[in-house]
């Protein structure tokens, strides 16, 4: 046995943070994987469930797909045997020229997310997609959509947020519905951990990132609309909003401060359970300034989710926290931020048609349909997991005659109801970029060990595929070599491959950059547009609306944030990581629980019109009265009950980008039995 030696690459998941790592390497394979210490982001620690899946059921071989395998006995009865690559992608290829003859190309779904968040690996395949014309499954409508589309409206982008490096220049930091304690620990512990100024966190829960803030305003679920009135009302009378800022930058204020005007506090208290004192203490805050606004992707999951990422940007707008250092508001850093077309990634050059797209609150409904689906491509996803409607998506999935593609690393429930599991190659077996989409930095992903098994990484499927498919486009034939230089060139880092994956994270600029520096918004007025016409033609008011539909019954509104534990569904196979998961269970105010004749411990049942489950209470007085909190994506094929959470959820909508509103479900509680 050769001496073991080490390497660094870079996490990839789908998270806030941005790890880097050292791996130990024997034999040719990794033997252990830990943080790296000279990462500028994550300093030596790498997060409490990274580091048992990345120590566990990612290095075991029995976990891992090895081998194409093809479906043997009745679909979704677990019977596969394997087969060759030639096997497999002949097969697919024949099937899909068929489909395109006899139904057309957008009768294929590609559905996919970031399972792997490295550049090429998460967006190369849909070249593929784009050349087949086949129908996207808007990845997008399942996470963050809404806020999207609510923030590109109004500020001409949804992806230059602050640069986090502006944080040392800031004296207030609002999180407004983000729990970075779970969904980026490290991030949490340093990055707020070092934060010098007041922080505020707005969270129906009192998170662990909201019981180490200044303030936290502890709002009922859907509710933010109201209080960003609320705390507009009060800087306004502090003399804190920015007139001539808002003068010049911003169109449409009047009819929001015709709702500022008629902002009564005492309503907005009853609204959102904040007392006026708080609200008071938070104006106070913001008002001293700079301030710095992070929304959160958890916030937007509200049928009004569009109108409360609205309402609740107004606030950097109104304080002229924008523009200079130490204020802003963040959703997501893009590969903009860093040069990079990310759309050019993804599509194939020279089709010019744009790839129809479906939203996840139609996918079941689509696959129940024979004329609308004839195959499904399932890659960097788990939507028999992740997905809404999930007794009626894992039916529709039943169908033999629906083509369905599942490309994974694991045997996960939606590759249980494949026709073909394609194994894919992990983050530790090929080279890539990761670009975070909080910090403005690139980190290398180093190939450190041969791909398991017969595994490939995504884009090297998709190229073969497109091979047998006789697509000779350049596109769909770039290799990683090419791509990676490509990127790295365009983010201005001055490094080759080698010299980063040394380093393992750089930032691509020296200096921190000042969000809307230059105070021209991208709209087609230049101006901040509180009343920009994708929100009229989607009708809604032409100033956020506060008034929530949704009053208080018998029901309580139930939360399924990020889990701890858990990478969306990824690791929820891991023993140790389900150890420490412990039974599903749901979170209750005591006097809910009270009021429903439930104990801590006993098990109950959670309805809805759509499908019911049975937790294990857990009483605490982290959620307020009315509303509950499941934590998402457990593997619904370990469960007693064989499904999770989203047996629950209709595909709620919210008001834009048809996303996501799974925050705003209303759940029946009962004792189990009742
Ligand atoms: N450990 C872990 N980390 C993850 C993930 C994971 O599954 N596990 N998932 C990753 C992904 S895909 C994403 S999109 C991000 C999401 O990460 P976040 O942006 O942090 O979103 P969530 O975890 O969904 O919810 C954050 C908070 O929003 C609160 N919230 C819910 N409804 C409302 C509301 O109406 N108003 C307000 N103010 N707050 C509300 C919840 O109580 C919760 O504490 O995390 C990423 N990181
Ligand atoms: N109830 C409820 N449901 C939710 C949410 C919620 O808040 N509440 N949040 C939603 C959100 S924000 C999101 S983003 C979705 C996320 O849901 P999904 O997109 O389903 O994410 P994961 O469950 O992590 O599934 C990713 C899969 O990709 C696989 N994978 C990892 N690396 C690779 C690779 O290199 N190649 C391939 N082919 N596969 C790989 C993993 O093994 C895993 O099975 O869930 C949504 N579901
Ligand atoms: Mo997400």
């Amino acid at each position: 046995m050769l001496p073991s030696h080490t390497r660094k690459t870079t996490c990839p998941r789908d998270c806030y943070d941005r790890c880097g790592i050292v791996a130990t390497i024997a034999d040719g394979r990794v033997i252990q994987v830990a943080g790296d210490p000279d990462s500028v982001v994550s300093r030596g620690s790498l997060c409490a469930k990274c580091t048992l899946a990345y120590n566990g059921v990612w290095l075991d071989p029995a976990a891992r797909i090895a081998t194409p395998l093809r479906r043997i006995g009745p679909k979704g009865g677990g019977q596969f045997a394997p087969a060759t690559w030639d096997e497999a992608l002949d097969d697919i290829a024949t099937r899909l020229d068929q489909i395109a003859r006899e139904h057309g190309s957008d009768t294929v779904l590609s559905t996919h997310f970031q399972g792997t968040y490295s550049a090429i690996a998460c967006n190369f395949p849909s070249r593929f997609f784009h050349r087949y014309g086949a129908t996207e499954v808007d990845p997008s409508t399942i996470c963050d959509k809404a806020g999207h589309v609510a923030l590109q409206a109004m500020f001409g982008t949804s992806f230059e947020g602050f640069d986090p490096r502006t944080a040392a220049q800031s004296a207030c930091l609002v999180m407004w519905g983000i729990n970075p304690s779970h969904s980026g620990p490290l991030t949490d512990r340093f990055w707020v951990g070092d934060f010098a100024g007041a922080t505020i966190v707005v969270d129906p829960v009192r998170t662990p990132t909201a019981a180490m803030a200044t303030l936290h305003l502890q709002l009922h679920p859907g509710t933010d609309a109201w209080l960003a009135y609320g705390l507009l009302k009060l800087l306004g009378e502090a003399g804190a909003l920015d007139r001539e800022f808002i003068q010049r930058h911003v169109r449409g204020w009047q009819p929001v401060q015709a709702r500022i005007d008629a902002c009564d506090l005492d309503r907005v208290a009853d609204r959102t359970g904040v007392p006026v004192e708080q609200m008071r203490r938070a104006a106070h805050l913001i008002a001293t300034g700079p301030t710095l606004f992070w929304m959160g992707i958890g916030l937007q999951r509200q049928h009004n989710g569009g109108d409360i990422v609205r309402a609740v940007s107004l606030l950097p707008a109104a304080t002229g926290n924008l523009g200079r250092p130490g204020a802003g508001f963040l959703y997501m850093n893009g590969y903009g931020t860093r040069g990079i077309d990310q759309d050019a990634l993804q599509r194939c050059g020279g089709v010019e048609r744009p790839m129809p797209s479906i939203s996840h609150m139609d996918l079941a409904a689509v696959l129940d349909d024979p004329a609308r689906s004839r195959a499904l491509f399932n890659w960097n996803t788990n939507i028999a997991a992740s997905a809404p409607n999930q007794a009626r998506l894992r039916q529709a999935l039943r169908r033999e005659d629906l083509l369905t593609v599942v490309i994974d690393l694991f045997h996960t429930d939606t590759a249980a109801l494949a026709d073909w599991i394609l194994p894919a190659a992990s983050f530790l077996e090929f080279d890539d970029l990761v670009l975070s989409y909080f910090y403005e930095t690139v980190s290398a992903q180093v190939r450190l060990q041969a791909p398991f098994g017969e595994s490939l990484p995504n884009q090297e499927i998709f190229r073969r595929l497109a091979r047998r498919m006789g697509f000779a486009d350049a596109d769909l034939h770039e290799t990683d070599a090419a791509i990676i230089d490509r990127l790295l060139a365009a983010t201005g880092a001055g490094l080759s491959f080698q010299e980063l994956a040394q380093v393992g994270t750089v930032f691509t600029a020296p200096e921190p950059r000042i969000q809307f520096e230059h105070l021209r918004f991208p709209t087609p007025s230049g101006r901040i547009e509180i009343d920009a016409a994708a929100f009229i033609d989607a009708g809604l008011g032409p100033a956020p609306d506060a008034t929530s539909p949704d009053e208080p019954d018998s029901t309580l509104r139930l939360l399924t944030p990020s889990a701890y534990w858990l990478m969306n569904s990824s690791y929820g196979n891991d023993a140790r990581i389900r150890e420490q998961l412990g039974p599903a269970s749901i979170l209750l105010n005591p006097e809910d629980a009270d009021d429903l004749g439930i104990l801590p411990g006993e098990i109950v049942t959670a309805s809805t019109d759509t499908g019911s489950l049975e937790l294990e209470a857990v009483t605490t007085n982290d959620v307020p009265r009315g509303t509950a909190v499941a934590y998402k994506s457990r593997w619904p094929g370990l469960e007693a009950s064989g499904q999770n959470i989203n047996a629950l959820n209709p595909g709620l909508r919210a008001d834009l980008g048809a996303g996501t509103a799974v925050n705003s479900l209303r759940v029946r509680i009962a004792l189990a039995g009742d």
